[in-house]
């Protein structure tokens, strides 16, 4: 059966500004991912904070929503069969010292903070995050 999904990607502030937007977006095509939508954008520290709401509680999370906010991100739907969980696949673990081979967190990632790319988690979160960036 099949079940086409789609999911929010973010390319984090790290990653832009070393130029690899457009790397990452290949290695994303090449995955057999549709870029829907796109855009590059830059979020107020507000936006980053309410983006990250579900972390509110953790110690990192005033990094985390500064960091989201110090620079150009590209926000993009994607869509794929299971784009959700692949995509998840496809970027690797948090920390970047821990993911996969192959996966777009440990070639490119720097730290667990800088870790280049996001990814929804869930198709509730997905639904959530595509409409926070996209919503008309
Ligand atoms: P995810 O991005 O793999 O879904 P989450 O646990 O949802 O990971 O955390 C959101 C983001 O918060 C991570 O991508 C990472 O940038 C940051 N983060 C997570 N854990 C830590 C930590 O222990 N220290 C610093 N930053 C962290
Ligand atoms: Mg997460």
């Amino acid at each position: 059966m099949s079940n086409t999904e789609q999911t929010l990607s973010i390319i984090k502030p790290d990653a832009v500004e070393r130029n690899l937007s457009e790397e990452i977006k290949e290695k994303i095509i090449e995955n057999i991912f549709k870029i829907f939508k796109e855009k590059k954008i830059k979020i107020e520290k507000q936006e980053a904070e309410k983006f990250y709401q579900v972390h509110q509680s953790k110690p990192f999370y005033n990094d985390l929503c500064s960091y989201l906010s110090s620079g150009a991100i590209v926000v993009m739907i994607l869509e794929r069969e299971n784009a959700i969980l692949e995509n998840r696949k496809l970027m690797g673990a948090t920390d970047p010292s821990k993911a996969e081979d192959g996966t777009i967190r440990k070639k490119y990632g720097i730290s667990i903070d800088k870790n280049s790319v996001h990814g929804s988690d869930s198709p509730e979160n997905a639904k959530i995050e595509i409409d926070f960036f996209f919503k008309e």
